[in-house]
């Protein structure tokens, strides 16, 4: 069996999960967003990686349907947060650059949120910069029309993709994300901690949240709250985890 035809009966049985990693406020301490992190759950080998098959899904057009189920699934499990708790935590899904470019994709998150504007301020998506640049006019038309539906757009792995300064000003989004790679040289160089600083100062700048990937390590967190980074997420503080034990870890009641 090919690799995308057992791809394709993972849809048919449902077999796909997503892990939930909190985002905290590094001033507050306090959990304020979950990213989701989807994983296949291979009866034969267990928990299967995204590195192992986004790009299959992305090179066989499968992307868009397990996309689009994975968006449906953690606005679902937001809701239902919701509804038990008190506390407004917020939801982050990746998005596939393939599917932003798709015509059909602002309509399809229309359709997720819904009539419910909980669900628009609760989702906040994640798109890689390196991509969202390949295709900057047509990402700014559709980050644009998705924004105005309240939903929140975060670069991810921001640093990695060379975005061109003059766009970042222009393009519709409400987060930076610094990549891990850049937390990890923070307390290795001046250097490494000089690139971190000047990002931060810069999304400051453009009125942008900065969330720190990555994060291991009690030194990493005390410079960035130094370096007055908003949100951090990272093994420090957990992995992601399986929404059960998220649920149960974060959101039950006391
Ligand atoms: O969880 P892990 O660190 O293995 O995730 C690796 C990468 O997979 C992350 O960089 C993330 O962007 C990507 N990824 C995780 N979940 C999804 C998803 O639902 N859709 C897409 N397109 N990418 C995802
Ligand atoms: O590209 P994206 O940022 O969406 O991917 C998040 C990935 O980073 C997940 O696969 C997650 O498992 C991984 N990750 C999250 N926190 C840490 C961390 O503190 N250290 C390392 N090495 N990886 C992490
Ligand atoms: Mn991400
Ligand atoms: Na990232």
């Amino acid at each position: 069996l090919t690799l995308e035809n057992q791809l394709r009966r993972a849809i048919e049985n449902e077999e796909f999960v997503l892990h939930y990693q909190p985002k905290i406020n590094i001033e507050s301490g306090k959990l304020v967003s979950a990213e989701a992190l989807i994983r296949w759950n291979d009866p034969l080998t267990g928990l299967v990686p995204p590195g192992c098959f986004i790009p299959v899904l992305e090179e066989t057009g499968l992307i868009h349907e397990v996309g689009r189920w994975a968006l449906h699934k953690a606005t679902e499990d937001y809701l239902r947060w919701r509804a038990t708790n008190l506390s407004a935590v917020r939801i982050a899904v990746n998005v596939s650059p393939l599917q932003l470019r798709h015509r059909d994709f602002v309509n399809e998150i229309g359709q997720v949120i819904g009539i419910n504007t909980h669900a628009a301020a609760g989702l906040e998506l994640e798109i890689t910069e390196s991509l969202i640049m390949e295709d900057v006019m047509h990402s700014i038309v559709s980050l644009k029309a998705i924004r105005a539906m309240g939903v929140g757009i975060a670069i991810d792995d921001f640093g990695t993709g060379f975005s061109s300064l003059s766009y970042l000003s222009r393009l519709p989004v409400d987060t930076l994300k610094i990549d891990r790679s850049f937390v990890l040289d923070m307390t290795v160089s001046q250097e490494g901690l000089a690139l971190v600083s000047t990002i931060i100062t810069l999304a400051h700048a453009l009125k942008l949240k900065v969330v720190a990937e990555g994060v291991e390590t009690e030194e990493q967190l005390r410079l960035l709250r130094i370096l007055n980074c908003n949100e951090m997420q990272g093994f420090l503080f957990s992995k992601p985890l399986p929404s059960e034990s998220f649920e149960t870890r974060f959101l039950a009641s006391p």
